[in-house]
């Protein structure tokens, strides 16, 4: 990583004042500005103008109680949050986290990688994101829609298609999209597309669900194409089992690859013949359907084991991590490289720490930094807002091909302003500065705003 020195320092400096003890954020706004402030040195225009420091503070942030009823009458509290991060390209654009370690620095974090993710893919989105400090775990169906709806009444008063479109992520899935519509059409009277990630029969889009974990092993198979490999016969290790760790594995099998592991937050399971499309199946049932924990596998499948901590001891070709932030740190990332690991694309966001990236980059592996590996999913919801808009539904040929090629131009972006001059690509800083471009120079469109 190309480290800006003391100007990198004064920027932190600044951002760590007027945002305390939010690490997430920092760590977030440190990955970019330490690729950004380079770039800008020789361009005045970006650094008169303020863009750096404007990008790095959300347009608004947005922070309401939200009070239900659970399944025995019991009154109950959480805090939910939008963070309208910046809507110079579009309206505001991110989904919506129910998980108990929501906090500010989270969404801001999630928010302002959202804005240069949402740039790459080159659709008219902003970034934005939201959610609250809600544990869905053991929740039962009803006590999941009082909590959809009372998030959703003090939501929809924020929110529209041309102002914010959230959708899911973490704890977020089809259920709580279709709780939080009902609720918004039954509040305003508007059957809009003002969320996607929606079910098929009220407006949702083909192949939304497959297309974070399909992308991000897209954008595993264009870097492979780099070195003139291929997925075909190469071991992944792979993080989570929800959405879209279970879809990038699908699509690795698809390509010929072996799935070695799946995980949740007890432990990961380790299928050394590979998890096969059956047993994936099997896994999606368990997680959408029963709601159960990953350690049902091993009882499951005979042969197959299961291991509490995190899967990146174990020897790959290609990593995956589809499940949280800072689920990789340095120790990881070197055992992965020590093991043989050629490729790492990221389908959560900012699951490798700095110091772990630096790893990976110091060993000049494959890296597909998060905001551009796992775009193939707002993309695909900003190809459903285009939908929706225009009263009509594509068929999944179109929006697969849409998909493989937006993934195709994120990585090419990549390379054209991440190349070096030995030939490496540095895919975070190709990312960084191509995302940044268009949202800075609309900003510069805009004066002083
Ligand atoms: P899901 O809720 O469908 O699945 C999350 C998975 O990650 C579960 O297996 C969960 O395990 C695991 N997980 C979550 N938090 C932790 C934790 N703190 N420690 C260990 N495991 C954890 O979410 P998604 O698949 O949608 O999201 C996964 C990642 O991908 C997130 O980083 C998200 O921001 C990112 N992402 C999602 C997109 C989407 O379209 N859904 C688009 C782009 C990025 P458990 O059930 O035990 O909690
Ligand atoms: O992190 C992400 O890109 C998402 N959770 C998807 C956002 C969206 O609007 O589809």
């Amino acid at each position: 990583m190309a480290f800006a020195g003391n100007d990198l320092n004064d920027f932190m400096e600044g951002v760590k004042k007027r945002s305390p003890g939010e690490t997430e954020f920092h760590q977030a706004v440190q990955e970019v500005a330490a690729t950004i402030l380079p770039y800008i040195e020789d361009k005045p225009e970006y650094k008169t103008n303020m863009i750096l420091e404007r990008m790095t503070e959300p347009d608004r942030v947005i922070s309401f109680r939200v009070t239900w009823q659970d399944d025995d009458g019991n009154v109950r509290v959480n805090r939910g949050h939008r963070v309208q991060f910046n809507n110079s390209i579009g309206p505001y654009k991110g989904g919506i986290r129910f998980h108990p370690s929501v906090t500010l620095s989270v969404l801001k974090f999630l928010g302002f990688e959202q804005t240069f993710k949402n740039s790459l893919t080159q659709l008219p989105m902003g970034g934005g994101k939201g959610g609250a400090d809600f544990n869905p775990k053991g929740k039962s169906d009803a006590e999941i829609m009082r909590f959809c709806q009372a998030f959703m009444t003090e939501l929809s008063k924020y929110i529209g298609p041309d102002i914010d479109v959230p959708a899911g992520d973490i704890g977020v899935g089809g259920r709580e999209i279709g709780f939080m519509f009902g609720q918004y059409k039954r509040m305003t009277n508007r059957f809009n597309g003002v969320l996607t990630g929606k079910g098929r029969e009220f407006g949702g889009s083909l192949m939304r669900p497959e297309a974070t974990g399909y992308g991000a092993v897209y954008m595993l198979e264009d870097m492979l194409h780099t070195r003139g490999l291929e997925i075909d016969g190469h071991k992944a290790v792979i993080s989570g089992s929800g959405n879209v760790a279970t879809h990038a594995a699908e699509k690795i099998i698809h390509r010929g690859g072996t799935v070695l592991t799946l995980s949740d937050s007890g432990g990961f399971i380790y299928d050394k013949d590979g998890i096969t499309l059956e047993r994936l199946q099997w896994i999606k049932d368990l997680k959408e359907k029963r709601r159960g924990r990953i350690s049902e596998y091993a009882d499951e499948f005979k042969g197959t084991e299961f291991h509490e901590g995190r899967p990146w001891n174990v020897a790959c070709d290609m990593a995956l991590p589809c499940a949280t932030q800072n689920e990789i740190n340095a120790d990881e990332a070197e055992a992965l490289v020590k093991n043989g690991c050629i490729a790492v694309s990221e389908g959560a966001n900012m699951p490798t720490t700095i110091d772990g990236i630096n790893k990976y980059q110091a060993a000049k592996i494959l890296y597909g930094p998060s905001k551009a590996a796992n775009a193939g999913g707002v993309a695909t919801s900003g190809l459903e807002m285009s939908q929706n808009a225009a009263h009509i539904s594509w068929k999944e040929e179109e929006l697969s091909k849409l998909l493989r090629d937006i993934m195709s131009n994120i990585h090419a972006a990549c390379e054209e302003y991440g190349k070096e001059s030995d030939g490496y690509i540095d895919y975070m800083k190709g990312a960084n500065i191509a995302g940044f471009r268009k949202v800075a120079d609309a900003m510069l469109a805009f004066g002083a705003v």
